[in-house]
């Protein structure tokens, strides 16, 4: 389908800020006219607006709630239109917890349009947290939580439906660091989780063949990709960086078999933060796999 860029200029759920200046670094590497070249309809609708980050500490266990709430509502609105206009809508985050507005709105859409829905997780982090058991009171740490009910309730009604998601339509990639409460909490709700120990085992190829596993032509797959999954030696430019991530052939990987499917419907690109950055090669990099993501390969397969 033809794309819909956006970008959504806030690190309103992180505790370090910069985020909010990844839009325009994605942009500044390519990202529209890459897939463009890859003869994809493509526009760019420009940033969707909210509230300044007040940088304020954590109330109730959340920080920034009221915030967070008013930009994933501008999310929401601009992913369900684009959804309704027929066109695959591409988030430029921005934190992870823009993920609610996006998944929100595509969950909604799946609902109304009787697709299913499968949604990848591609971070560092299970982004599973709820109030009770944050170590940080970072909405960032909790998209998941909140689209699969668990979180404040403005989050978690945004779909109009409760949950937005359960935890089956779930796949997450290249987990590292999960806090301590949090494993027991992904534990009992059953949550997917292919961490870095079960892709070193395994190898990306089969973990991504399960990770598809069921995705079909009636499947509206979305991507979230936080680039803090990458290895920080590619990626430095993020706010939480941990040791030990995906490569660059596995990363490439990923984005290929993803490709293949034919089954992307939305996409998130977030937690770039070009104020850590070495020369905006993390957002180069993001790029560069999004060109992947949209079908460039070496060879012609089949
Ligand atoms: C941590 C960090 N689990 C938290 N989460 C991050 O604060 O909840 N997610 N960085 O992307
Ligand atoms: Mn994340
Ligand atoms: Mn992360
Ligand atoms: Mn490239």
């Amino acid at each position: 389908p033809p794309v819909s860029v956006f970008g959504v200029p806030t690190d309103i759920g992180a505790s370090r800020r910069g985020v909010s200046m990844g839009p325009e670094a994605l942009r500044v590497a390519g990202l529209v006219e890459a897939i463009a070249d890859r003869g994809i309809d493509v526009r760019d609708l420009g940033d969707v607006h909210g509230p300044r980050n007040p940088t304020s500490p954590p109330v109730d266990g959340y920080r920034h709630l009221e915030e967070v709430v008013a930009w994933n509502r501008a999310v929401f609105e601009m992913s369900t239109r684009e959804l309704q206009a027929g066109r695959m809508p591409i988030l430029l985050g921005g934190d992870h917890c823009l993920g609610i507005g996006s998944i929100a709105a595509v969950a909604a859409h799946c609902r109304a349009t009787g697709k299913k829905l499968r949604v990848l997780w591609l971070d560092a982090h299970a982004d599973f947290n709820t109030r009770e058991i944050t170590p940080s009171g970072n909405i960032h740490g909790m998209p998941v939580a909140c689209l699969c009910g668990l979180g404040p309730e403005p989050l978690t009604t945004m779909a109009g439906h409760v949950p937005a998601i359960t935890p089956d339509q779930v796949r997450q990639i290249g987990i590292r660091s999960v806090d301590p409460g949090e494993k027991k909490l992904v534990q009992e709700h059953g949550l997917d989780i292919y961490d870095m120990r079960y892709i070193d085992e395994v190898g990306m190829r089969r973990a991504m063949e399960e990770a598809l596993e069921g995705v079909d032509a009636d499947t509206h797959l979305h991507v979230s990709f936080d680039v803090d999954m990458l290895d920080p030696s590619i990626a430095p430019g993020t706010g939480t960086r941990v040791p030990g991530g995906i490569n660059y052939r596995e990363a490439q990987l990923i984005m290929e078999m993803v490709a293949d499917t034919g089954c992307m419907g939305s996409l998130d690109l977030v937690e770039v933060n070009p104020a850590l950055d070495k020369r905006n090669a993390t957002a180069r990099l993001a790029v560069d796999l999004v060109e992947s993501l949209f079908g460039k390969s070496t060879l012609m397969r089949d």
